[in-house]
């Protein structure tokens, strides 16, 4: 029996050995679940893969080669090792919401691995309709990261305000949406993209003991068409731990702190007591943060003590 030739596609999703993939370039851009040969590269969704389709059912398929990625977007686990989320990303959309409460350090987490992984990022503040975005600690947060040049929008999924913003925003490149838990990550691609469907968080679950922590709606990283551009929900989480080779190279996700190093006399200045240290000089002046500063110390401890 001939060989059926292969075809590209793009992972959709996955789920341990079970790969919904899209075919492109396809007259009929048809959905093909498909199942990993043992020992292959792991595919993630945005992948994508040659598979070949069984000739007996076409809606079945086998994936022989995932292709090159262009970005990859991981993290390391509590356990230590590295989780793939997604690949072939082009703008991380990390969404906040006035509730649940931002945790800041998250964002900046998101942001180190964008830069790391030479994606683009923007800051998200969904559920404007709710009062509390009005809030001092939410709009100051946001001018901060305006400051350090990261685009910001608000939107609501609830009132649809914003949404052009962001569609644009995404246009023709591929987005993921993270951030925590029950900011409406999943609201956001359904306003965006009715068809998709998604499943969110009800609102008495949310207001339950547990607001938004141990409680995730969305269980599978998935892909969709948006427009020319490729939209991907994503699991809420709680912590992010950025995969870095070199600690060092921590520094790219705090402009601020790496342009301030510069003015240090030493080379090496771990700026803490070391005379003529431009960071010290920078936090003295107000010029960095101070939650950025903290948030900069225990990703870089968390970076090293991982290590050892
Ligand atoms: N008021 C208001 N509520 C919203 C908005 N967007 C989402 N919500 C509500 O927030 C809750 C959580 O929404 P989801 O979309 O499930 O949140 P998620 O970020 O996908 O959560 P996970 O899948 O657990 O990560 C739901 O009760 C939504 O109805 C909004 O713009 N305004
Ligand atoms: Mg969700
Ligand atoms: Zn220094």
């Amino acid at each position: 029996m001939p060989e059926s030739p292969t075809v590209a596609a793009i992972v959709l999703s996955h789920l341990r050995r079970e790969v919904d993939v899209a075919l492109i370039d396809a007259d009929d851009a048809a959905r093909v679940r498909c199942f990993q040969r043992s020992r292959a590269t792991e595919v993630v969704t945005g992948d994508r893969v040659l598979i070949e389709r069984d000739p007996e059912r076409p809606d079945r398929g086998v994936i022989v080669e995932v292709l090159p990625r262009r970005s990859l977007l991981q993290r390391r686990n509590r356990s230590g090792s590295v989780q793939a989320i997604c690949a072939n990303l082009d703008l991380l959309l990390i969404i906040v919401a006035a509730d649940p409460e931002p945790h800041a350090d998250l964002i900046d987490r998101y942001l180190v691995a964008a830069r790391l992984d030479d994606l683009d990022a923007a800051v998200i503040l969904n559920k404007c309709d709710l009062e509390g975005h009005r809030a001092p600690r939410i709009q100051s947060l946001l001018e901060l990261y305006r400051s350090l040049d990261v685009p910001v929008c608000a939107t609501s999924a609830e009132t649809g305000a914003g949404l052009a913003d962001l569609r644009a925003l995404v246009g023709q490149r591929t987005a993921a949406l993270v951030g925590q838990s029950g900011v409406g990550k999943s609201s956001l691609l359904n306003a965006l993209l009715p068809e998709a469907g998604a499943e969110i968080g009800s609102l008495t679950g949310k207001t339950h003991r547990g607001h938004g922590r141990g409680r995730h709606t969305t269980s599978t990283v998935r892909l969709y068409p948006l427009g020319d551009g490729v939209i991907i929900d994503s699991p809420g989480i709680r912590e992010l731990t950025p995969e870095i080779e070199d600690p060092a190279d921590l520094i790219v996700g705090f402009p601020e702190i790496d342009a301030a190093a510069r003015h240090c006399r030493f080379r090496n200045c771990r700026h803490d007591q070391e005379p003529d240290c431009g960071v010290t000089a920078a936090r003295t002046a107000g010029d960095i943060d101070p939650r950025r500063w903290r948030s900069y110390l225990m990703l870089k401890q968390e970076l090293v003590t991982g290590r050892t």
